[in-house]
Formats: structure tokens, C-alpha cells, sequence
């Protein structure tokens, strides 16, 4: 097989003679081709059987116990000019990581079948999706292209009609770390990946196509390319509103993309609508309003932590058609991990007899794949070509004390200010220390294609051509107490939060001014039917002392990206600096 486009063809066709790979497959995304690929990797030992009973076309999958997240150290942007890549980018000279890549893939498919992988990020048929074609040795990624992307012979076809497409290519080579590299050649179009079968690393329509490649694209395109999960919240009227968020690796986006509302709030007929869960592409509609797509079409999930009362809807979706990385496995063989509320492990996530002496039993970034229409509140607009207009935008993450639970920019400025401004605490979905504090702007850290001054410049502009921009909010769902507990009870209780920001967008409701922000007054967030009343005033709380600290920290941390910054968030944290004196 082959498409009808020569680049195509020429370039499958140069990389099968430079990896000397022993077979071309080109992917059609079918149910057999995902079949056949099942039944060769569980004959390889690549992927095991779940119990069929409890967890009918379930599989586990083990990695190479060095290959479990993505490597941020070794993840590089390959613009021509290093400037253009930013501090915030690690950065090698094209002609360098071509060279590099050239060494690394020669040979590397030998005996091994080549994959042609066509995918397309965002519904076929929508003028805002973009297509790309992954090149890999790995049928554990195809099987999850096909979960996570629009895969196949519909996007090929889509890919022919366009005449253009991303160029991924992927190796998992020896899993050598000394020979792990992650590139981006944003002016080229195109990816390269050797050494990882992980996640981010490898699945490269997600973060490498559809956040590194993809924001780059948006900046001279006029768009956005967000670390945002998408939700709609519907009132007892039936009015449906969306807002998207951005909070970095590990966060809370998947949770509170599919949130089960308190009792409470369903019997007076609140719902939630899951359009995405980690990626958004936000365009400046002709209303003046953004409109969101999700680029992907299936979940890749962090395990830990999910259970039937954290994420009920999560829960439903994987005893089926689901593909697991790192969990534990139960005496029975079904899947595990830290947090589930049935069963124990028997098998760690290195298929050792499961001993508390090495570790949790899943590994911390375990994770899931599953197709997005498993979900039980897929939302039926999530297919819509145009998207779903925005009313406002959320920002968070994990900090243990300082940011409080909510807090509302005074305007589309002040919001771009508190997502350069974010900090939060790492965790286990990349490589590193856990649980230290770091700046990650607009949870885009690991993600942004190019120099954080431009991209907050392209936001500043993005937001000043809407005539009716989305409302700016930070929330912080990780505060902690003395004894290291969180205040706030967190998943399904973050829906108090969003009837007070939805409330806040309507203006239905008043909020107290602050030097920071604009916060909830006293009461403004309903409590009802908790069983425990939270801290709210610790929650609300701020102090003045210690926010001069935090404006001087993100002011130290701004003037690194240097003169690229604008002048207008510089003056927008001055302004904030002025009103806490
Ligand atoms: P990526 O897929 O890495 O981008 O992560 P994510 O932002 O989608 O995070 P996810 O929703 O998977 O949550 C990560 C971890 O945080 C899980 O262990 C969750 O159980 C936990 N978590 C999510 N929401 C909350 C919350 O509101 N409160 C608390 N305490 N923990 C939460
Ligand atoms: C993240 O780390 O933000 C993820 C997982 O969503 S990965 O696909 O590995 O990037
Ligand atoms: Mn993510």
C-alpha cells in the first residue's frame, strides 16, 4: 500500500531504506489490523491479558522499568535560531540534532516491521483539525495512536486532500537512556523520537504534534494551542457552558473533566459534559468569542489515585476495551493500583510478587488508554467542527499553601499574568524530583514550542482582538493543613467551585476586590451537604506579606525570559506589586 501523495511515499520510502526496517505496514485503523496487532504482542509478551470476565479486551502492558515518563531533559526544540526555542526550551542546532537522529535511527528497524501511521488531531471533518503521519517500530503505539487519535484510512484520505502533514518519526531503539532523545523541528513540521516507548514520548500526535509543534503553528496562525481539559457544565435550565483549564502533569485535568457534581447539585439538575481532557486548540471565532476543539479522541490517564468515589466516570469506562501501562494486577489478574477501593495486589508493576518493601505496586505514572466515547459523559458537542464557544478559562495547580481555592482575574491582562505566574509542584508524569515547587507557566513548561516572552505576547494579542474574551480564573485544589492533609475535600466538591465561576461569567454575583484577585465572598461558595466543613477562610484567604514575596518570585522568574516579555504583563505585575503596599 502506499497514499497518493509522493512526499509521503518518498519519505516512508527513504526512512524504510535508512532504518533497513524488514516490512512497511501502512495503518488503515481497522478493528482486524488492531486485532492482529493485539495477538502478536501478547505472542511477543509486549502485552499480557487482564481477566476477560471482569475485564473483557483489556490489556497490561510493561515497560522497561527505565522508560516511565516523559524525559523533559532530553526533549529538545530545533529552531533554526536558538533564541526562538526560549529559556523554557532546551535547545540544539537543526543541522546538529539531524546529524544526531541521522546516527540513531540508521539500521534501527532492521528485522522489524516499519508502521505508517496516519492520525488526525480533531474531528476528520473539522476546518481547525490537523493531521500528521507518525513513522513507528512500536505496535504498542499504534494500538494507542488508534485509541487516542483519529487514525487510519480516514486520515489518510483527509491527509491526500490536504497535501500537507506533521512528519513524526519513532524508534524505541535499545530503551538505552544514554541513547533517548525527543526533537522538534518546528519550522520543519516535524518530530523525531529515539530510545522511549512512553506516553508523551513516543504517542507523538499528543504533546510533541498537538502542544510543541501545534503552538508554534498557532502563534503565526492567529490561534491557541493549550495543556487545557475542556468541560461543559449544565444548569438546571439546560444551558450549557464551557470552560477549558490548564493545570500542569498530574493535576486534576481528567478529573475534573468528567466530575460527578455533589448529590445535591444533581437533583436540582446540574450535569457535566466531557469534551477533552489534556490538550485544547482555542480559535478566535467570527463572534469574537474562543472556540475549543480537543484534538484527541481517547484518554491517557494517570491511575493512581482513581477510584469509584474520586472518579466514578473513569472508573466505568476501563473494564473494557482498555489498554493499562505500570498498574499492579490483582491474584485474579485484574488491573490495580494505589487509591482503587477493591482488591489487592498481587503482581507489582514489574510483574514482581507485589512487597511493599519496593514501592507502590503501580507505578505512580501509570496510566490508561482508552477511546473518549467510552467516557459516560462524552459530551455529544465534542464533535462539533466549530468546537465549543469558552466563557471562561482556569488555571491550577499543586500548591500547598499561598494560592487560594478560587480567584478571578480583573481582566484578560491580569489572567495572562496569573497563568505566566504559576508555579506548582512536580509529580511523577515526568522524569525527576517529585513534590518541588516550580514555575510552570500555563502548565505549557514542558510543552511550549517556542520563547514563553512570545507566547505571552501572542496571548496578550489573542485575548485584545475578542470582543467577548473568556473570564481568567486560578484555582488551587492541593491546600494543605498542618498535618499535611488537604483543606479542601477536592473532584466531584471542585463543582462548588465552578457554580461560583459560572456565577462570576453571568454576573449574578458579586466578589471581593483584592490586590490579587477577585475572590468569593464570605458564604459565595455553597457547602451544602458536606459532611465536614472545610477551612474556607484558610482557603480564602490573603496575605499580604507573603504575596509580595510570591510577586517577587514570579517577577525573577518573568525577567529570565528577558526582553521578549511584554512590557504589558511586566506592568500588569507592578500594578499588583503597587496595590499590596
Ligand atoms: P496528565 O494526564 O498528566 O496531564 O494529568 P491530569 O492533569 O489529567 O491529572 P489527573 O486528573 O489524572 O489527576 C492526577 C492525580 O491527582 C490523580 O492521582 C488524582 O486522583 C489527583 N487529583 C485529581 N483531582 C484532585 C482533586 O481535586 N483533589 C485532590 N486531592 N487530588 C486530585
Ligand atoms: C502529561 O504528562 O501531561 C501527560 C502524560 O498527559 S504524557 O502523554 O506522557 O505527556
Ligand atoms: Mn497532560
Amino acid at each position: 500500500m502506499s497514499s497518493n501523495l509522493q512526499a509521503l511515499n518518498d519519505w516512508v520510502d527513504q526512512v524504510a531504506a535508512h532504518t533497513r526496517a524488514a516490512r512497511v505496514h501502512w495503518c488503515d485503523g481497522s478493528g482486524a489490523e488492531n486485532k492482529r496487532l493485539i495477538a502478536e504482542m501478547l505472542e511477543s509478551g509486549d502485552l499480557e491479558r487482564l481477566n476477560p470476565e471482569t475485564h473483557p479486551d483489556c490489556y497490561l502492558h510493561r515497560s522497561d522499568p527505565a522508560d516511565v515518563a516523559r524525559v523533559e531533559h532530553l526533549t529538545f526544540v530545533c529552531s533554526a535560531r536558538e533564541e526562538d526555542a526560549g529559556p523554557n526550551n532546551n535547545w540544539m542546532a537543526p543541522a546538529e540534532a539531524h546529524a544526531l537522529m541521522k546516527g540513531l535511527f540508521a539500521g534501527c528497524m532492521e528485522g522489524r516491521t516499519m508502521y505508517v501511521v496516519p492520525y488526525c488531531m480533531g474531528p476528520i471533518d473539522s476546518p481547525l483539525s490537523r493531521c500528521g503521519v507518525e513513522i513507528t517500530d512500536s505496535p504498542y503505539v499504534v494500538v494507542n495512536m488508534r485509541l487516542m487519535t483519529r487514525m487510519g484510512s480516514k486520515a489518510l484520505e483527509r491527509i491526500e486532500r490536504d497535501g500537507h502533514f506533521v512528519k513524526g518519526l519513532h524508534s524505541t531503539g535499545d530503551l538505552d537512556p544514554d541513547r533517548r532523545y525527543i526533537v522538534h523541528f518546528p519550522e520543519e513540521l516535524s518530530i523525531q523520537s529515539f530510545g522511549s516507548g512512553y506516553g508523551g514520548n513516543a504517542l507523538l500526535g499528543k504533546k510533541c504534534h498537538a502542544l510543541r509543534i501545534a503552538s508554534y503553528q498557532a502563534r503565526t496562525e492567529g490561534w491557541l494551542a493549550e495543556h487545557m481539559l475542556i468541560v461543559g457544565i449544565e444548569n438546571p435550565e439546560g444551558e450549557v457552558r464551557y470552560i477549558a483549564g490548564a493545570f500542569p502533569s498530574a493535576c486534576g485535568k481528567t478529573n475534573l473533566a468528567m466530575l460527578i457534581p455533589p448529590e445535591a447539585y444533581r437533583e436540582s439538575g446540574w450535569k457535566v459534559w466531557t469534551v477533552g481532557d489534556d490538550i485544547c486548540w482555542l480559535h478566535p471565532g467570527e463572534d469574537g468569542r474562543l472556540w475549543a476543539i480537543n484534538p484527541e479522541a481517547g484518554f491517557f490517564g494517570v491511575a493512581p489515585g482513581t477510584s469509584k468515589k474520586t472518579n466514578p466516570n473513569a472508573l466505568a469506562m476501563l473494564d473494557r476495551d482498555t489498554i493499562f501501562t505500570n498498574v499492579a494486577v490483582t491474584e485474579d489478574n485484574r488491573p490495580w493500583w494505589e487509591g482503587l477501593d477493591q482488591g489487592k495486589p498481587a503482581k507489582d508493576w514489574r510483574g514482581r510478587p507485589f512487597d511493599p518493601k519496593h514501592g507502590p505496586a503501580a507505578h505512580p505514572n501509570s496510566r490508561f488508554t482508552v477511546s473518549i466515547d467510552r467516557c459516560p459523559s462524552y459530551s455529544d458537542q465534542a464533535e462539533s467542527p466549530q468546537g465549543v464557544p469558552i466563557d471562561a478559562i482556569i488555571f491550577g495547580g499543586r500548591r500547598a499553601r499561598l494560592a487560594p481555592l478560587v480567584m478571578e482575574a480583573r481582566d484578560w491582562n491580569h489572567g495572562v499574568l496569573l497563568g505566566a505566574g504559576m508555579a506548582s509542584e512536580t509529580t511523577a508524569a515526568a522524569t525527576g524530583q517529585v513534590g518541588v515547587v516550580r514555575r510552570d507557566p500555563m502548565a505549557m513548561k514542558p510543552f511550549c514550542g517556542y520563547h514563553f516572552g512570545d507566547y505571552w505576547k501572542h496571548w496578550l494579542e489573542v485575548g485584545g482582538k475578542l470582543k467577548t474574551p473568556p473570564k481568567i480564573f486560578q484555582v488551587n485544589w492541593f491546600r494543605r493543613d498542618e498535618d499535611g492533609g488537604f483543606i479542601w475535600p477536592g473532584f466531584g466538591d471542585n463543582m462548588r467551585v465552578l457554580e461560583w465561576i459560572l456565577a462570576r461569567c453571568r454576573g449574578e454575583i458579586e466578589a471581593r476586590e483584592t490586590p490579587v484577585g477577585l475572590l468569593p465572598n464570605g458564604g459565595d461558595i455553597n457547602l451544602e451537604g458536606l459532611d465536614e466543613q472545610p477551612a474556607m477562610d484558610e482557603l480564602l484567604a490573603v496575605d499580604a506579606g507573603e504575596w509580595r514575596e510570591e510577586v517577587d518570585a514570579v517577577a525573577a522568574h518573568l525577567s529570565t525570559f528577558g526582553k521578549r516579555v511584554p512590557e504589558a504583563l511586566d506592568a500588569e505585575l507592578d500594578r499588583v506589586r503597587q496595590a499590596l503596599t
